[in-house]
């Protein structure tokens, strides 16, 4: 591919590696604006034998294609999947069926309801992150959708309070490229195309899309920001294989995110070697020539700007006939990749008001839903072994979240909420499995809190006493533990308003203040602040139930009884209050024509900021409690083999995924993690680098090991040259520096067992 000269590399002349001279990254030479990169490079299948094999059956199909047909396959039209591509009825091309979403195919029956990207990443389980994209890949599968609308790694969620943190895995891009990464390989390796998204800095709900005031917000991101923050989940979606990518609704340095030739031709297409096809938001293009010039294939959900227009433009010479072959080409690319010419089956999505024939893709996909579910729930407080429960005879249930339902549905596709359901939680709405919009699912049953604990409850010849609606529910005095069910809600469409809200504060306090030993169980679509009761002497225990999916009940129920040893932990940072997350708490509300949003904290987000400001957290990034106790030791630290030259090589090829030598391993870190405690559990160790001129630790790395008590395991992380990188925006490159690097291996990012440093 082509050597673009960015304009980019123009404006960070001014200044070497990060911004020298300015302390305020808004104010380097043309901020805000994004340069142009034309033309979009063209698809060529150099990454692999597999792409290139893709391409060749590509170029064939497209040689057959006539100008209309070719046109065809660059649009959506309406049809039984929330997006369908045009057909080519003359070769036997269906078109392509693409639905919603993440977490579950949303709308037809049949179908299971998985936990959300947020608590799939509380798990910090590179297994259960791959078996998950495997069987939500089969029910695509099974229902013949060709294209997944997921996974998500942006919003990455640099806003505490945005509407859809939850669809992906949290604020810290290592984590989120890891689960991107096994998502797309588990669901390509089940044969659909996986879209990720969303590309790029959609991290606010708040004027995502021109109204009435104006143009969309615009998130202004500068470059190195970008490289180490924003983009860098993506290159291991694309590394993983990813066939599609989607384009965000917002303006990205003052250009639509779908027309932005910087992010789409240059970052995406040259640096990242994309092969595949970017897809539109739905409703996201905002304009015609502009879109694809800028390097879009496919709009959705219809023909946008693009249909009859974009047929002028071509004819006229506003868009070369190179690039229209280029879209079609990399559709039809992904889709042989994919090997969906060889019997796929086709798609059978049916409206809910026809009646349809029973197509039942769930297999056997609760056992894993179940034990992601339970792997995802975090302890946070557990005073005096409270949990796990040993069988009480008494138990007391509080909260409108204990249960599925407590006032009918409005709308029985929108289970938990959805775009009609505007406001910060859902007090009434029942218990919460996963989050509102787009990103929600269709859950096929929902195991409430309520029902499992009573099943056990039955079991263990006990009693239970529930109330669910009332604010000042009345414990009986014989009961041995009280469980209050709360939640925090948030959707697409609009962010949230609070981090927490007073009626479920207040029942929280109500049943503490006359039980001896309150369990709190909090389900919510991304941080809550709890400090409102956290303290109570009489709050015994707490669990981030996270968003759970379908087996919500069971899950938590093998946790509060011990027969899962909790070892999930936080993926974000929970603050004392709202207030300590600063600039990052609230979307922005800009009201006039063009609104900015300037990213200037840089990659100072999270725990990154809260660490560089001395913020103490409630509960720190990678925080989560266990029945047992580990102990460290034994670090150490390896170099291989593999160059440590400054930059990569600059005579290596660019494959998908960006230049290979990143992916070099450059050292292999290992430590010893002993169980002290007296029950099996399963711990996860996490590695915190200290890349220099950059955020004092930053995650690095992440293993999770079961050990038996007694026993010792081993936990290793390899660092790549990209992880131990920092992105030069003078060269345009990752870059080593030889300096000295401060490892450290900690059980959280406070809670630190082991030093030392590595040097280049
Ligand atoms: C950074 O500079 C911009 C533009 O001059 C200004 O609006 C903003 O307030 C500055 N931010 C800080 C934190 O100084
Ligand atoms: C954002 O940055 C631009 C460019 O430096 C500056 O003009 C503008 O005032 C900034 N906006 C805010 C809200 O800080
Ligand atoms: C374009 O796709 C639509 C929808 O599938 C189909 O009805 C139409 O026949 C196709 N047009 C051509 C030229 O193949
Ligand atoms: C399309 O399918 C029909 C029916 O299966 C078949 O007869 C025909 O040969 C196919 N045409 C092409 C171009 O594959
Ligand atoms: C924990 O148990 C010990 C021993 O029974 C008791 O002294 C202590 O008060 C308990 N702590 C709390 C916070 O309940
Ligand atoms: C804790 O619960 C007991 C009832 O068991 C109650 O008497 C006491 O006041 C509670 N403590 C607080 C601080 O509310
Ligand atoms: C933004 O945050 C502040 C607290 O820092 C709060 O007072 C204000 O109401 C928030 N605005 C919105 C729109 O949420
Ligand atoms: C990393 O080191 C450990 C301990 O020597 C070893 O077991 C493991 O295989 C190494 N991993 C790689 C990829 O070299
Ligand atoms: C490494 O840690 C030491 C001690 O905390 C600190 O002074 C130094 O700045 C750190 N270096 C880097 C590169 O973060
Ligand atoms: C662990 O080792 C200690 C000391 O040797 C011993 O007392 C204890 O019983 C062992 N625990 C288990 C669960 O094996
Ligand atoms: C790691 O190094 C820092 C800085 O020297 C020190 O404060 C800290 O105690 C060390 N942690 C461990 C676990 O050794
Ligand atoms: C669909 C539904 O029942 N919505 C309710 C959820 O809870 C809120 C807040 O109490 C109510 O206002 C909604 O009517």
């Amino acid at each position: 591919m082509k050597v673009l000269l960015s304009v980019a590399a123009v404006v960070t002349l001014f200044a070497k590696h990060a911004y020298a001279g300015y302390t305020n990254v808004s104010e380097v030479p043309l901020y805000g604006l994004s340069p142009p990169v034309y033309p979009t490079p063209e698809g060529e299948g150099n990454s692999s034998p597999a792409w290139a094999a893709a391409y060749t059956k590509a170029r064939a199909f497209l040689a057959q294609l006539t100008f209309e047909e070719k046109l065809n396959l660059t649009r959506g039209y309406t049809g039984t999947c929330v997006g369908n591509l045009g057909s080519v009825p003359r070769l036997n091309f269906s078109g392509l069926c693409f639905e919603d979403a993440p977490a579950g195919i949303r709308g037809p029956g049949f179908v299971s309801a998985f936990p959300a990207g947020t608590h799939l990443a509380s798990t910090w389980d590179k297994e259960y992150m791959y078996a998950y994209g495997k069987t939500l890949g089969e029910e695509y599968y099974g229902k013949g959708v060709n294209v997944a609308l997921g996974p998500v790694g942006g919003p990455l969620g640099r806003l505490a309070r945005a509407g859809r943190n939850w669809e992906g895995p949290g604020p810290d891009p290592y984590i989120t490229g890891v689960q991107m990464e096994e998502v797309v390989k588990g669901m390509q390796d089940a044969g659909v195309i996986a879209c990720s998204k969303h590309f790029l800095f959609n991290e606010q709900e708040y004027r995502r899309l021109p109204n009435e005031l104006g143009e969309s917000i615009s998130s202004n991101v500068d470059d190195l920001t970008l490289h180490e923050l924003y983009a860098w989940p993506f290159m291991n979606a694309l590394r993983a294989g990813t066939g599609a990518v989607m384009c965000s609704y917002q303006r990205a340095n003052n250009s639509y995110a779908c027309q932005n030739s910087k992010l789409l031709n240059g970052i995406l297409k040259t640096e990242f070697g994309f092969e595949g096809f970017v897809v539109s938001d739905w409703q996201a293009q905002q304009s015609g020539v502009s879109t694809a010039n800028a390097g879009l294939d496919i709009v959705m959900p219809d023909g946008g700007f693009w249909g009859k227009n974009l047929s002028e433009a071509v004819t006229n010479g506003s868009v070369s006939i190179d690039r229209l072959n280029d879209m079609v080409t990399r559709t039809m690319a992904s889709f042989y990749y994919l090997n969906q010419n060889d019997s796929y089956p086709s798609a059978q999505i049916y409206s809910p008001t026809v009646q349809h024939p029973i197509l039942d893709v769930r297999g056997d996909h609760d056992k894993v839903i179940r034990e992601i579910g339970a792997a995802g729930h975090v302890l946070v407080k557990n005073v005096n072994k409270t949990l796990p429960l040993k069988a009480p005879r008494f138990v007391s249930i509080f909260g409108y979240d204990a249960e599925v339902k407590a006032v009918p549905w409005t709308n029985p596709l929108r289970y938990g909420g959805g775009y009609e359901v505007n406001f910060g939680w859902n007090t009434f709405n029942g218990t919460l499995i996963v989050g509102g919009g787009s990103g929600s699912n269709s859950p096929p049953y929902v195991i409430s809190p309520f029902k499992a604990i009573q099943d056990r409850v039955i079991a263990d010849r006990g009693i239970l006493r529930w109330d669910f609606f009332s604010e000042n529910p009345v414990p009986e005095a014989n009961s041995e533990v009280c469980l209050v069910f709360i939640n925090a809600y948030a959707s697409e469409s609009f962010d949230r308003l609070t981090l927490s809200d007073e009626f479920s504060d207040n029942l929280v306090l109500d049943v503490a203040g006359q039980c001896a030993n309150t369990v709190v169980v909090l389900h919510s679509a991304g941080a809550r602040v709890v400090d409102a009761w956290i303290e109570h002497e009489n709050v015994t225990a707490v669990i981030f139930g996270g968003l759970p999916g379908q087996e919500s009940g069971h899950a938590l129920v093998d946790v509060l009884y011990g027969d899962v040893n909790p070892s999930g932990k936080l993926i974000h940072t929970i603050a004392k209050k709202d207030e300590d997350y600063g600039n990052l708490l609230n979307s922005t509300v800009d009201q006039s024509a063009f609104p900015q949003q300037n990213f200037t904290e840089g990659v100072y987000i999270d725990y990154r900021a809260f660490d560089r400001d001395g913020i103490e957290p409630r509960f720190e990034f990678g925080y989560g409690l266990s029945y047992t106790e580990f102990a460290y030791s034994n670090l150490s630290v390896v170099q291989s083999g593999a160059s440590t030259a400054e930059y990569p090589s600059a005579n290596v090829s660019i494959v998908q995924g960006g230049h290979p030598e990143l992916w070099d391993v450059l050292f292999n870190v290992t430590a010893s993690i002993t169980n002290v405690g007296d029950v099996a559990g399963a711990e996860i160790a996490q590695l915190y680098l200290g890349i220099p001129g950059a955020p004092i630790r930053q995650l690095r790395g992440f293993d999770k090991v079961s050990v038996q008590p007694n026993a010792t395991a081993q936990v290793s992380f390899l660092l790549t040259r990209r992880d131990l990188s920092a992105w030069d925006v003078v060269a345009q490159k990752w870059q080593l520096q030889a300096a000295e690097y401060n490892v450290t291996i900690g059980a959280s990012s406070r809670d630190l067992r082991l030093n030392t440093t590595l040097q280049i």
